[in-house]
């Protein structure tokens, strides 16, 4: 082998090799990530993915799922032109035509269905992939469309809402300078492994952890000095038992309550409810434990806890739940406080970076007013009052049932049908529509069902503004060039808008102008200063924290206080909603002798991503078949060993998988991962078993039974 042939082998940048490294970042999950890759690109492909040294997420490091964007981008189903469905829906047969076509069908279709049922009858709706909705939106808006909607629907926005109820806008824990962490339904090992990272550092600071997990996890096992571990969905109920310890011991903070906290003497009344005669019977955790959890939240001098995004809000009564679970907080003093909870307003795409932007401006001056709800309105009022977007899990409905109006055409990056409850309902309304536009990386089998497919191009062949916490931001520049025809999502958007000459110069001046305008300008920051950077830079200095500022200030919500009962509530008795977090039994309404189990689906794997990377090699081989997660006590009883087949059921149906027996599992409840499309999750669960307050489908605790595969 000569030297160069070697230096190749062990791809060594260099002039002689014709590798270069280009600095790229990998959007594969939520935004509050985003870690830095260095991509090794040679004749204009890449070769090899490290982490970044230096960047402020993830410090040199990758995950299972960073790990893969080599082969996520190359992925074989890449989609490389605009397609033409030529065969039927979900068939897969299409045939690539020209950008221009695909402008022209596109235009003609969606104004087609404004010009016979009015323009909310085309929904926009972006699957999980977030960098471009704000373009997304406005497109839907200048359209004169209400509906815009997303995966955010089942996603951190029940979280939100919690906290606007409570609080009047977003927060999060002060993890870093409190004694206490309360890590409610929190698995940062699997879920965000940087958050698991700081977690073991904290901890080895001397950072004490309760975990409250219905499974034991990495974080029941290696951070917890208490594990709670109630039944799926009873988290309102113990939240309720410890406040109630609380509160009979005077372990509060009644001046701080008095001062600043609105409802206390109505929610301590109702929390009474929740003690020692009742609480092991509604939760599975026995009563000393409550009062152990309760003691440490005493002897604490700053409690903080995590954010949730899913576990806590996949139940019919998660919104309620969280609220419950974010009292503790209100009644001990511990928000807007150091070391406690405190407000964190977002400032670019549900991230907060401790400085203001322009972003709802963009997002909402050009909504349309005077036009009809969007989708999801009247099921869910209060959604609708506090967001005023389509709620997504009504979707599939209104399109079927077509009530209150018709929708007939969808908009869509991203759809994956699969993530719905009841997906296969999801599947019959994009077959029922006039016209259906999916634009994805990947022939996916929802876009099979689209008649024009658009191919979006990844993160490593694009630029980006993003922003991290702290003030950091960078403009990231393509590291190859998009594969086939493939474009930026908002570059699709934009020429869109621009063929069809929708009426708004903020949608047709395009992303970076938006960047630009509604972002940077306030800052004094220039886009280019952005670009080329080696990682992202300050660009603002972060609002630094003071104790009871915003309580003193006064909150942003309807009394100024912190809300234990919710004003907003109250005052729309028509909703049929409780203004006290009020505690109901989560399970669904089918008959328990027949269906005895509870399958929980959310558990994230640390090599899967929802249907993302179940075709990625690398990750599938790290758990090849789709597995339910069941205990040893429940296996025995069905005479099952690990790998046998076993057949899940619920009233809508049954799936075939492997069984995985493990000792995280309590006995009666059962976990399966989504996304797979052979053994699809959420096909088995209902789309009336929703949570009123917020619309999120309740994946977590549906009622099921589970069989020997004869
Ligand atoms: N049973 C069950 N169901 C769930 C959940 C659960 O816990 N259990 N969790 C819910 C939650 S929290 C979430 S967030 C959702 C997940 O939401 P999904 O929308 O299902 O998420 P993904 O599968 O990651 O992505 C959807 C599609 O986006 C495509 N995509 C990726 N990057 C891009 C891009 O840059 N541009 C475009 N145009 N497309 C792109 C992907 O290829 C994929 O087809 O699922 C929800 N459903
Ligand atoms: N590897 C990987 N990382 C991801 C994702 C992914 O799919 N894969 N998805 C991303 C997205 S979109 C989201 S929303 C987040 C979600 O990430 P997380 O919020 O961490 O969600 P989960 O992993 O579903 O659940 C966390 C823990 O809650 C427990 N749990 C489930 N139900 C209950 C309950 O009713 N009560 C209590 N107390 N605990 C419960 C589970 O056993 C689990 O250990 O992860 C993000 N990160
Ligand atoms: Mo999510």
């Amino acid at each position: 082998m000569t030297e160069l042939e070697r230096k190749l082998k062990a791809k060594i940048p260099g002039e002689d090799t014709g590798i270069e490294i280009h600095r790229t970042m990998c959007d594969i999950c939520s935004p509050g990530m985003h870690c830095g890759i260095n991509a090794y690109v040679k004749d204009g492909k890449v070769i090899k993915i490290e982490g970044m040294d230096g960047h402020p997420v993830n410090e040199g490091r990758l995950c299972t799922k960073g790990l893969s964007n080599r082969q996520y981008i190359y992925r074989e189903d890449r989609i490389l032109t605009p397609l033409k469905r030529v065969g039927k829906r979900g068939e897969g047969k299409f045939e690539p035509i020209s950008w221009e076509e695909a402008f022209a069908e596109i235009a003609k279709n969606l104004n087609a269905a404004k010009e016979k049922y009015g323009a909310e009858s085309v929904a926009f709706y972006s699957g999980y992939s977030k960098w471009y909705r704000q373009t997304l939106r406005r497109f839907a808006y200048a359209f004169g469309s209400p509906n815009f909607g997303c995966e955010s629907s089942t996603c951190y926005i029940s979280a939100f809402m919690a906290w606007k109820l409570a609080a009047g806008e977003q927060g999060g824990g002060d993890m870093g300078n409190s004694d206490l962490f309360l890590g409610w339904a929190y698995n940062p090992f699997y879920s965000s492994y940087m958050g698991a990272h700081r977690a073991m550092l904290l901890k080895e600071a001397g950072l004490k952890f309760i975990i409250v997990d219905t499974r034991r996890t990495p974080a029941s096992e290696k951070l917890a000095d208490l594990f709670l571990q109630p039944r799926p969905g009873t988290d309102g109920a113990l939240a309720h038992a410890i406040a109630n310890v609380l509160i009979q011991n005077g372990w509060i903070d009644k001046p701080y309550i008095d001062k600043y906290v609105y409802g206390f003497e109505e929610y301590a009344a109702y929390v009474k409810g929740f003690n020692e005669s009742n609480i092991e019977s509604l939760t599975g955790v026995p009563y000393d434990l409550v009062v152990k959890a309760a003691e440490m939240i005493h002897e604490s001098k700053a409690m903080s806890t995590n954010e949730c995004s899913a576990p806590i809000p996949h139940h019919k009564n998660g919104l309620q739940n969280y609220r419950s679970i974010m009292a503790l907080a209100a009644i001990t003093g511990n928000f807007d406080r150091k070391g406690g909870q405190l407000l964190s307003p977002h400032t670019f795409m549900h991230t907060s970076c401790g400085f203001a932007s322009r972003e709802e401006e963009y997002l909402y001056e050009i909504k349309p007013k005077g036009c009809k709800d969007p989708v999801g309105a009247p099921r869910f009022p209060l959604w609708n009052y506090l967001e005023g977007e389509m709620q997504a899990v009504d979707l599939s409905r209104q399109i079927l049932e077509g009530t209150p109006y018709p929708v007939k055409a969808v908009y869509a990056l991203g759809m994956n049908a699969r993530m719905f409850p009841n997906s296969g309902k999801m599947f019959r309304a994009l077959e029922e529509l006039d016209f259906f536009v999916d634009t994805d990386l990947f022939l996916t089998d929802s876009a099979k069902y689209a008649d024009i497919v658009l191919p979006a191009c990844s993160s490593f062949e694009r630029g980006e503004f993003k922003p991290y916490r702290d003030g950091l931001a960078w403009y990231t520049t393509p590291a190859i060039a998009p594969l086939g025809q493939s474009k930026s999502d908002v570059d699709i958007l934009t020429e869109l808008a621009r063929y069809m000459d929708l009426p708004d110069e903020g949608i047709q001046a395009g992303y970076e102008a938006f960047i630009q305008k509604y972002i940077l300008d306030d800052l004094g920051v220039k886009v280019n200063d952005l670009k080329g950077v080696d990682l992202p830079v300050k660009i603002a200095e972060v609002h630094v924290h003071k104790d009871f500022e915003e309580l003193e200030k006064g909150l942003k919500t309807p009394t100024g206080k912190y809300e234990l009962k919710s004003k907003v509530i109250e005052d729309h008795p028509e909703w049929g909603l409780d203004a006290l977090p009020t505690y109901v039994e989560p399970l669904d309404g089918a008959d328990p002798e027949k269906y005895p189990m509870t399958l929980t689906s959310g558990g994230r794997l640390p090599n899967a991503i929802h249907s993302r990377l179940h075709k990625v090699p690398n990750n599938r081989s790290l758990r090849p078949d789709p597995m339910v997660d069941m205990s040893h006590a429940d296996a025995q009883a069905l005479g099952v060993a690990d790998g046998d087949p076993v057949v899940i059921s619920t009233p809508r149906g049954e799936l075939t998988v492997k069984a995985h027996v493990t000792h995280i599992m309590p006995a009666g409840m059962l976990n399966l991962f989504q996304g797979y499309s052979e053994a699809d999750v959420n096909s088995l669960m209902d789309d009336e078993h929703v949570d009123p307050y917020s619309g999120f489908p309740a994946y977590n605790s549906t009622r099921c039974a589970v069989r020997k595969k004869d």
